[in-house]
């Protein structure tokens, strides 16, 4: 028997109920409270049948990167003090999100990172000096984005976004079970290139997750005044994009979370949101000064959420870490920070001229005008130099 809509209106209060469809936006909802495995101070919250808590050894490995990870920020900021580095965006603070991503997908995978992920590229193993290149303003990018699957940096917000979309559509329609990985800023979030790559990935089941590191603040516009949507996850919904929220400061929960979402891209279901509640505790970058615009009682409520110290907390008290293996990762990460401040002292000799390789297959007629003038400027100055 078919049941017709005035046969619904009829039958009884109950017989109505049981034949009203699920609402379909329902299950592409975040849960309303960001996914927290660990407490604040490191103790454990109840399991979760959903978020399978990783494996330890995966965990101490998540701690050493998030280590290193640290120090090579730390070591990243000096380095513009000294004038090596002409400019970088620290993401101290969100060592469990930039790590626990990375850690989540494969190196077969592609990884969309933008200027923030510096910590995340090294801790996935790209040389940290070939990540610095930009940053120290010598060439676009310092690795080979298709030796590493890793996509230059972007500085122009979100335009990540669409790129992943296409790489993961082309992959998938290849036959290649590649899940791609964008990063994104909660400020990004408001650009029409997030929207659209996200739109594109939905209605091609391209298999990408769309990680928002929501630090609170885009320079200096916090959050309240980027968006009115109770959370950046709830952006997937419109698109038909299932989401969820985590605690962008529990290392564990951020990757049960995001292993979850890879498995969901890889599995042809399309692509995933996440988002990440964390905190930048430095400035935007080195140029920025952050006391005009945020009040330090914010940055210290945040100091007590560190990442790194709640899984070291932790992993002791699971005995997965003591004294000895946290010392012998400090040395790692000492010694890790020496060899990149003896590298970077090093000046490469950079050829102007190279500004303009690869930036199309084919350089444009003004790509090679533009080209022509710096080949004449540097070939008169070096003339000048030779009368001097
Ligand atoms: C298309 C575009 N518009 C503006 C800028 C200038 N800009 C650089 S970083 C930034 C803030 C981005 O904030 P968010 O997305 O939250 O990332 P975060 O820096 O906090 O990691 C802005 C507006 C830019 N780089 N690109
Ligand atoms: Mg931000």
């Amino acid at each position: 028997m078919t049941t017709t809509p005035q046969a619904v209106r009829r039958a009884s209060p109950r017989a109505r109920r049981t034949v009203t469809p699920p609402d379909p936006a329902r299950s592409l909802l975040p849960d309303a409270e960001p996914v927290r495995l660990l407490a604040q101070d490191g103790t454990p919250l109840p399991a979760r049948a959903d978020y399978p808590e990783p494996a330890a050894e995966v965990l101490h490995e998540l701690y050493r990167r998030m280590v290193l990870g640290r120090r090579f920020d730390t070591q990243a900021t000096a380095l513009t003090k000294q004038g090596r580095l002409a400019v970088y965006p620290s993401s101290r603070g969100q060592e469990a999100c930039q790590v626990g991503a990375v850690l989540a997908v494969r190196d077969t995978d592609w990884v969309f990172p933008t200027y923030r992920e510096s910590m995340a590229l090294v801790a996935r193993g790209i040389d940290p000096v070939e990540v610095l290149t930009l940053l120290r303003g010598d060439w676009h990018c310092g690795y080979d984005p298709t030796e590493v699957r890793t996509a230059p940096q972007c500085t122009p917000l979100a335009t990540q976004c669409v790129h992943a979309a296409g790489l993961a559509y082309g992959e998938a329609y290849q036959g290649r079970d590649t899940v791609a990985l964008a990063f994104i800023g909660d400020g990004a979030t408001s650009e029409g290139d997030f929207h659209e790559g996200v739109n594109f990935a939905a209605v091609f089941k391209a298999p990408v997750v769309y990680f928002v590191q929501n630090n609170k603040y885009a320079i200096s516009v916090p959050l309240s005044r980027q968006t009115a949507a109770p959370s950046l996850a709830y952006k997937g919904v419109g698109y038909g994009v299932p989401s969820e929220q985590v605690d962008g400061n529990d290392p564990v929960a951020v990757l049960a979370v995001l292993t979850r979402a890879v498995a969901h891209a890889r599995a042809g279901k399309g692509p995933f949101l996440v988002e990440a509640h964390t905190y930048r505790m430095e400035p935007h970058t080195n140029a920025d000064d952050a006391s005009r615009y945020r009040d330090g009682a914010e940055v210290d409520a945040w100091r007590d959420r560190d990442p790194v110290a709640r899984l070291e907390t932790y992993l002791r008290a699971r005995g997965v870490l003591d004294d000895a293996a946290v010392a012998e990762i400090a040395e790692q990460a000492e010694a890790y920070a020496a060899d990149l401040r003896t590298r970077m002292n090093a000046q490469p000799a950079v050829d102007p001229l190279s500004l303009f390789d690869h930036v199309y297959a084919e350089p444009t007629p003004q790509l090679i005008e533009q080209r022509e003038q710096v080949r004449a400027e540097l070939a008169a100055a070096h003339a000048e130099e030779g009368d001097a």
